[in-house]
């Protein structure tokens, strides 16, 4: 098999095909993970992975993270969080219209994500795409003197915002538990964060989880973080994923925000299966 990559965007995404991740080399691994850091979004086609298999290829970016919703992880390999619409005896398979508001994985905790993997194991005949905006490409586009204001401000992430300003809103949500809310209080990290393997300087707010910028008054942060997000989410840092089953997507979550559609009908089955990498860099 011969590995070819086709970039999707000039600012972010990237499409492979010609590897099966379950047997890569170091060489083709070191190649997928050199787009990942270029590219951000990495698309790789066709991928027919068990459990074990999706957590072994994930391994090799880093250490994994435990979501803190112990009820969508799947039992005999909690490393994996279920994002899913299917309900089956009566029982639902991981959690529904899930991230459904631009966000970065897992800013909310202390050290926060490298990437993300995604196995689409079952998608809808049409809909339910992953939008995604690339944070270091937005970062360039502000103007200096806004850049130089950015420099040094901190911001306060906490999981339960995107709870309370989006998640509850929409029809049919399943309740969060208020154990999963006190297991991760507020933390603070830098608006601007240097990729470590890039270099590039990222914006590191998002509308999921930054409560607000510490340094300002709340009527002022608002303002910033609106402008931030409008600027954040133009169509020249964007890409648009629509899912084919067995896509493998892996993306970076120093370096990208993502939003997942709602827009599919409750009756077409979407089933994802998702892993996060710990940024070891940040600890
Ligand atoms: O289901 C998706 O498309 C993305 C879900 C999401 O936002 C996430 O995994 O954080």
């Amino acid at each position: 098999m011969t590995m070819h990559c086709r970039q999707m965007t000039p600012a972010l995404g990237a499409e492979i095909t010609g590897v099966d991740i379950t047997d890569l080399d170091n060489q083709t691994f070191d190649a997928i993970y050199e787009s990942f850091n270029k590219h951000s979004v990495v698309v790789i086609r066709d991928q027919h992975l068990t459990p074990e298999q999706h957590v072994a290829f994930s391994r090799r970016f880093g250490k994994l993270m435990i979501h803190v919703l112990k009820d969508e992880l799947l039992e005999e390999h909690p490393e994996i969080y279920k994002l899913s619409n299917v309900v089956k005896d009566g029982k639902a398979q991981g959690r529904p219209n899930a991230g459904q508001y631009w966000h970065s994985d897992l800013t909310y905790e202390e050290t926060p994500s490298k990437g993300s993997v995604m196995h689409a194991l079952e998608v809808p005949e049409s809909g339910g795409d992953t939008m995604f905006s690339h944070t270091a490409a937005a970062y360039e586009g502000l103007s200096d003197a806004m850049k130089a204001f950015l420099e040094e401000k901190t911001a306060i992430h906490e999981f339960r915002h995107a709870y309370e300003k989006f998640t509850k809103r929409i029809p049919g949500t399943v309740p969060i538990p208020e154990e999963a809310f006190a297991a991760r209080p507020p933390v603070e990290h830098p608006v601007i964060r240097t990729h470590p393997e890039t270099g590039r300087k990222c914006l590191f707010v998002n509308p999921g989880f930054t409560v607000r910028i510490k340094e300002l008054s709340f009527d002022e942060s608002d303002a910033v973080l609106e402008h931030l997000y409008r600027h954040m989410t133009k169509p020249q840092y964007f890409y648009r994923h629509s899912w084919q089953t067995r896509d493998v997507v892996l993306w970076d979550n120093r370096s990208l925000m993502h939003c997942a559609v709602g827009d599919y009908a409750p009756e077409q089955r979407r089933h994802m299966h998702r892993t996060t990498i710990m940024d070891s860099d940040a600890v």
